[in-house]
């Protein structure tokens, strides 16, 4: 893949998509934990960027953003970065997925970088996501449709939300859950494969 630091070629490669929940500034912490076992790539939607350039501590060269997709383009046989990062994931973990990113990949729909990775999923890889949302948003009858429908899918696991104080002061269930728990999760269905 152009443009990356070399792999461990003994470890697993680990897709960690942020999308734009306020739960995205917790993705360092994600990050930090992945990179101990795995290689990791990030790839950001342009909301979840709102909450990441707070953050500084990641490798440039690992963030991959919706810019990149056709920036460097030009005729057929030149790479194409969904594609790409597809084909170099062994798992895509989505923390935080913000409830609009879980009504497009729901959908069908492929509209900036991450979503057309998740389009293009092959099923027999994990694919895992830890929604983060208001609580009235979690519990709009909407979020269970689209949740059912990404594990119609073949999505492997949906780690749920916490109850918490939330970003806007409501206390309910809607915070992403543990980073800890996260990568425990990984685990367990890297464990599997
Ligand atoms: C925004 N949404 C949320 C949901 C996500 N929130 C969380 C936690 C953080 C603090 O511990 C922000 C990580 O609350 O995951 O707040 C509008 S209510």
């Amino acid at each position: 893949m152009p443009c990356t630091p070399p792999d461990d070629p003994t470890r697993r490669n680990m897709l960690l998509g942020v999308t734009g929940s306020v739960a995205a500034i917790k993705a360092k912490e994600i990050y930090e934990g992945l990179c101990i076992r795995y290689n990791v790539r990030i790839v950001a939607t342009g909301s979840a960027l709102k909450f990441l350039r707070t953050i500084d501590g990641f490798d440039p060269a690992i963030v991959f953003r919706d810019d990149d997709e056709w920036d460097e383009w030009k005729r057929v046989g030149d790479a194409v970065l969904h594609i790409d990062l597809r084909r170099w994931a062994d798992v895509l973990v989505i923390a935080p997925l913000s409830a609009n990113s879980l009504a497009k990949i729901a959908n069908g729909l492929c509209v900036n970088l991450l979503t057309c990775i998740v389009r293009a999923w092959d099923y027999r890889n994990p694919l895992l996501v830890a929604p983060a949302m208001n609580t009235m948003m979690w519990e709009n009858p909407v979020t269970k449709k689209h949740l059912d429908t990404c594990e119609e899918l073949g999505c492997r696991e949906v780690i749920g939300p916490i109850h918490k104080t939330l970003a806007c002061g409501d206390v309910g269930v809607g915070a992403m859950a543990e980073p800890t728990e996260i990568l425990a999760c990984v685990e367990r269905h890297i464990s599997f494969m």
